[in-house]
């Protein structure tokens, strides 16, 4: 496994779960003195940060990308994948699209979480994830051909009504076209929809791409009641060997909650 720290360079979601925020270089440079493996970035667009900058950087810290949200686009720009009107949900892919070309330099894939949308009034569940799995196939074709898997994120029932549960999402990604999509195990969602986090670790399996590490309450892992020790365990039974990437409030600050997250890294994954 390796650990990996999110840097968000979006202003508008300044209230979100990153640990560290606006100041790339910085960033960076703070992440790699605390001994991460890597970063995962949350942009405003694919060409937000130019990637020889972004490589440049890469290369001086000795960080690889990890991978690239791509939240932005519905964030700013009101996308998502099951949008009732074609012409958002083409925009939806072309924003993707181009984000995950953007990561697949770093050799980085690209999260679909908040761009899933929801089934909105007056359309069927059945009808939005129709037209999530028609956006995952075209995008997971792309992602194919440049190497890299997509990431598919299930969300608590607070943040979308398709798929809160990582069986269901399971039963979702092997009933597309594509197999190149992955699923994250964020421990945040799953506190609050699994009924038992390391039981579903260990029935996903090598679905799992990806997982974001937060304790119960989105604080650093240490900070909250999840039973990390449970999942940790259930993380080395199905040999993941992704990243473990910290997905947390700030709290009670980026470097605070930067070395809380490296501590417990090491407390649970180092061995
Ligand atoms: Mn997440």
């Amino acid at each position: 496994m390796k650990s990996c720290v999110t840097i968000a360079l979006v202003p508008e979601i300044k209230t979100g779960p990153w640990i560290y925020w606006n100041d790339l270089e910085a960033s960076m440079a703070k992440a790699a003195d605390l001994g991460f493996d890597a970063v995962e970035l949350f942009t405003a667009s694919a060409d937000a940060v130019p990637a020889d900058r972004l490589a440049a950087l890469a290369d001086q810290f000795g960080l690889k990308i990890a991978a690239v949200g791509t939240g932005a686009g519905k964030v700013l720009h009101g996308l998502t994948l099951t949008d009732p009107d074609p012409a958002i949900r083409s925009k939806a892919v072309a924003f993707i699209s181009d984000m995950m070309a953007f990561g697949a330099t770093f050799g980085a894939p690209a999260i679909i979480g908040s761009m899933q949308g929801n089934a909105v009034s007056g359309i069927e569940k059945k009808q939005a994830l129709a037209w999530l799995a028609e956006g995952l196939n075209t995008l997971g074709k792309r992602a194919e051909d440049q190497g890299v898997k997509l990431i598919y994120e299930p969300l608590n029932r607070y943040e979308t009504n398709l798929i809160n549960q990582l069986e269901t999402g399971v039963s979702f990604i092997n009933s597309l076209e594509t197999r190149s999509v992955v699923l994250l195990a964020d421990l945040f969602h799953m506190n609050i929809e699994e009924t038992s986090l390391a039981e579903s670790i260990r029935s996903a399996g090598s679905h799992i791409g990806h997982v974001h590490f937060a304790d119960s309450n989105r604080r650093p892992i240490g900070r909250g009641h999840t039973a990390m020790n449970d999942v940790a365990t259930a993380l080395k039974e199905i040999d993941y060997q992704g990243y473990i990437s910290a997905e947390a409030f700030p709290w009670p600050d980026s470097d605070q909650a930067a070395t809380q997250t490296i501590t417990s890294y090491r407390q649970y994954f180092s061995s």
